[in-house]
């Protein structure tokens, strides 16, 4: 999820819930007979005979960004099989959403014998995976009391709503908010795992982060795209992969793709494959500048009339006169002296010379040209001044605020303002960066606004005491250095309760004291609206597809029962069910959009489409159009290439070493980067990826997909031979940090000297024992240091050696 879209289009996570009571004849059923195939689907219509077919609308709730749709068949209060959409091709160009294979083994995951089915209270130690079953009663009033006493003691900035993305109807989660939000709030949260160093860095140089919709990219001649694998990981049929395949078959654009691995997209959708050295794209594109300044093809009237800070005419006042203008820096004229020649950046990058000022002329001389990252590169130690520089090359070739072009951001879409629940606002001002919570259990009262980036106060006044887990996987598994954050989480004296709600039991919930089995979106009421779709937006609804088995329950039930015992039942529910709450929030919804189907029509149809009116979505438009009449929301209004607000930062935030925050948008190393002595030891780096055989962790337990995509570490023949490493081997990857055990795939897919493997496999290690991952997880290798300027998760850089077993 995109933190910044999210804001811009003031979506909800959601939540809603289920009428427990709204079984397989619910109104949004349909007999599968005699229906056309093309969505003249009614519903509700008669009641189906006992053992007849039904079919329901549903969505992947997965975050994988796709949240395809779904058709679940259903006999017997059992979902049989599973289908996806065969409605949407229409005269006014929309598509149909198709699931991916993991949408469609959906199935395998409803119905898996491991599933979550009772709640439970743990008996062993944290983290030790022992639980025993407990009454519902129990349960609410465990939840009930311990919240209580907690809130009693220590307030509500001990208490942790924890990022958690296994659940993306918007109807769902938010009731945990909601609720939450009434008794007092707790710790706020800022950034995600996502896209925070973009989030983090963009602004100062834009005032935002918007990109162009990758639709758009029909109208491009050239694409270069750092780390964009969105083969892999925007699959969904209304995705970017979608529409960018569309836009390059209609527009027949050249693309480059610059990535350590022979990814996916390199595989299906580049022209050329660069092969750069992880954490080091900041310095090819320095490079780039380089040749582009040297060549004279930057766009001199953009850069004058649109941007500050390029060279000594356009500095602002306070750092005018001392040679720190981006053109001096690129160019060797700077503090450091160094020209950042394409020879400089090969030392770094390991791209070639040739290939870079090749790479230049290409980008200077296409109109329109688009640049887009992907979360790659920025989801490494010095992220935020990758990600930064990135948008350097669209700046320079005044290729911003244009159809065809880009800012240099991840790619963008078109949403409509969908609902949300009505969650409240969130009484406490204080806030952490997301990443930084095991912190905040570990050392909260040291944390501080000036080191730690703790907003709204100057120093956290009392650690995170208990944790809300809905849905998510980043206690352990998602988090980094799952080894240090046992040892921080077994302390039963710093963090003293939490509570999880899953479908299984993950490696996080194994740290749960209270575990609660949910229902799957698709088992109650459910309302999603698109992520990053293109230029077609998009909403699903859907209704139960069975009733509730064995003990499961939504978590606006268990919400409802534990607001009751702690006196505020009606203020919490306002008297509706879930269904009641998706009727309700759709309404007023419409209100605001007139255009939206009314809710019947909604249920009938399941989904609805509407094409950007805008054509493509094009960001920074109305800048480029008029900068005087729409200013960016940088300081000058602006782009800002020399920022006055990074300098006031480095001047007076305390930094760890190492830790480089530069005013312009440059290479700066990175902590366990390809110049770090340590790779002395640890001499291989390690990014992740994240991968088709999951969504994260989501989906992981799934046998055939793990068949069709198994858990591997990618070595370079050449790093391969030398260890000894034959392909299918089992190997042991290790730092300090911690070992997984996993089969290597000997390829010439990876850059020699760097390893990967597919983030989100399920740990699986003995705790009280070697504690040696053989699940292949990549967060026992991880660090829990936070980037600079965002604090947020570093986990693609690692260093890392691999041995035959
Ligand atoms: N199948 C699947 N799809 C998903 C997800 C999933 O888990 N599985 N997760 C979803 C979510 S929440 C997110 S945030 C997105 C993330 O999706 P992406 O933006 O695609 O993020 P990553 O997979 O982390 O990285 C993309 C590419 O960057 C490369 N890379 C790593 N480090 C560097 C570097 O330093 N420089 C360069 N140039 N490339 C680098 C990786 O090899 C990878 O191919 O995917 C979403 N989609
Ligand atoms: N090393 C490394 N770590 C990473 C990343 C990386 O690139 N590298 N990527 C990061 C990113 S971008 C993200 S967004 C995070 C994602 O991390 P998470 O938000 O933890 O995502 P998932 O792993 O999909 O976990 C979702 C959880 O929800 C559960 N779940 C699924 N359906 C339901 C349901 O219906 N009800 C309930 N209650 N639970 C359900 C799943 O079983 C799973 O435990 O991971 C981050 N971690
Ligand atoms: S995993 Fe993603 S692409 Fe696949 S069906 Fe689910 S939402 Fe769609
Ligand atoms: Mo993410």
């Amino acid at each position: 999820m995109n933190d910044a879209m999210v804001s811009r289009r003031g979506f909800v996570k959601g939540s809603a819930l289920a009428g427990l009571g709204v079984a397989v004849a619910g109104g949004g059923a349909f007999s599968l007979f005699g229906c056309s195939s093309q969505g003249e689907q009614q519903t509700g219509a008669s009641e189906p005979t006992e053992s007849a077919e039904q079919v329901f609308w549903g969505h992947c709730s997965v975050n994988c960004e796709g949240r395809c749709s779904l058709q679940l068949h259903v006999k017997d209060d059992e979902v049989v099989w599973v289908e996806s959409d065969n409605t949407g091709d229409d005269e006014y160009g929309n598509h149909q959403i198709r699931a991916c294979l993991r949408g469609r083994s959906i199935r395998r995951w409803i119905n898996h014998p491991d599933r979550l089915s009772v709640p439970m209270k743990r008996v062993g130690k944290r983290g030790e995976g022992k639980f025993e079953q407990i009454s519902w009663d129990e349960a609410f009033d465990m939840l009930a009391e311990n919240y209580t006493r907690i809130l009693d003691e220590y307030g509500p900035e001990s208490i942790w709503n924890h990022y958690a993305s296994g659940v993306n109807a918007s109807n769902i989660g938010s009731f945990l908010s909601r609720f939450i939000n009434m008794n007092g709030g707790c710790l706020g949260r800022y950034g995600s795992y996502s896209s925070a160093q973009i989030s983090a860095a963009l602004p100062y140089l834009y005032g935002t982060r918007a990109a162009n919709s990758n639709s758009d990219i029909v109208n491009s001649k050239l694409v270069v795209m750092f780390g964009e694998n969105s083969v892999e990981t925007k699959a969904g049929g209304a995705g970017p992969t979608y529409h960018l395949e569309q836009a390059l078959e209609q527009g027949g654009a050249k693309v480059i793709v610059i990535d350590p691995r022979y990814s996916d997209t390199v595989a299906t959708r580049a022209d050329q494959w660069i092969p750069i050295r992880p954490g080091t794209d900041a310095a090819l594109v320095d490079a780039v500048a380089y040749v582009l300044i040297s060549e004279d093809l930057v766009d001199h009237d953009f850069l004058a009339k649109y941007c500050i800070g390029y060279d000594e005419d356009s500095m602002p006042e306070s750092a005018k006169g001392q040679n720190k203008s981006y053109k001096a820096y690129i160019m060797g004229e700077g503090a450091d002296a160094v020209a950042k020649t394409p020879a400089w950046a090969e030392a770094i990058t390991g791209v070639a010379a040739d290939t870079i000022t090749e790479l230049a002329r290409e980008i200077g001389t296409a109109k329109p040209c688009a640049i887009y990252q992907g979360k790659g590169p920025q989801r490494q130690s010095n992220g935020e001044q990758t990600a930064r520089a990135i948008c350097m090359l669209p700046v320079l070739t005044g290729n911003v605020g244009i159809n065809g072009g880009n800012t240099g951001s991840d790619l963008d879409g078109f949403y409509f303002s969908t609902f949300s629940v009505p969650t409240g606002d969130n009484p406490v001002e204080t806030k952490i960066a997301t990443f930084t919570w095991t912190d905040a259990i570990d050392h909260g009262t040291d944390m501080t606004k000036l080191a730690n980036g703790v907003r709204g106060k100057n120093k956290l006044e009392v650690p995170i005491k208990m944790i809300f887990n809905y849905a998510g996987n980043t206690i352990t598994n998602q988090h980094s250095d799952i080894n240090r954050t046992h040892e921080i989480l077994q302390d039963e004296s710093k963090c003293e309760f939490i509570v999880v709600w899953d479908t299984f039991l993950t490696d996080s919930a194994k740290y749960a004291d209270l575990l609660l089995p949910d229902l799957m979106p698709v088992e109650q009421p459910n309302f999603v609206s698109n992520d990053y779709a293109g230029n077609m937006g998009f909403i699903i609804m859907g209704q139960p597809v069975t009733s509730p088995k064995f003990e499961r329950k939504t978590l606006y039930s268990v919400l409802s029962e534990v607001a009751d015992r702690m006196g505020m039942k009606d203020e919490f529910t306002e008297g509706r069910d879930e269904q009641a709450w998706l009727e309700y929030c759709y309404e007023e919804a419409r209100k605001k959009d007139s255009e939206l189907p009314t809710f019947e029509e909604m249920l009938a149809q399941g989904i609805y489409r509407r094409k950007d009116p805008d054509g493509h979505h094009v960001a920074l438009k109305d800048f480029r159009d008029d900068p005087e009449a729409n200013p960016l929301e940088t300081p000058s209004g602006k782009i800002e290439i020399y920022s006055e607000a990074l300098e006031e930062i480095v001047a007076t935030w305390e930094l760890a070493e190492g830790d480089i925050i530069n005013p312009l948008p440059v290479y700066a190393p990175g902590v366990e980067g390809f110049d770090d002595p340590l790779r002395e030891t640890y001499p291989l780096q390690m990014p992740g990826y994240h991968y088709k055989a999951r969504a994260h962790s989501s989906y992981g337990c799934i046998d055939v997909l793990k068949q069709a995509a198994p858990q591997e570490l990618w070595i370079n023949p050449v790093d391969a031979e030398s260890r000894g490493i034959a392909d299918g081997e089992t190997v042991k990857v290790y730092n300090d940090r911690g070992t997984v055990e996993i089969l290597a795939k000997v390829t010439p897919r990876i850059l020699p000297g760097v390893v990967s493997m597919g983030q989100g496999a399920w740990h699986e290690a003995d705790m009280a024992g070697d504690k040696v991952d053989r699940g292949g997880c990549i967060n026992t290798l991880t660090s829990l240091r936070p980037t600079p300027l965002a604090k947020a998760n570093p986990q693609h850089t690692n260093l890392v050696e691999v041995a035959k077993l």
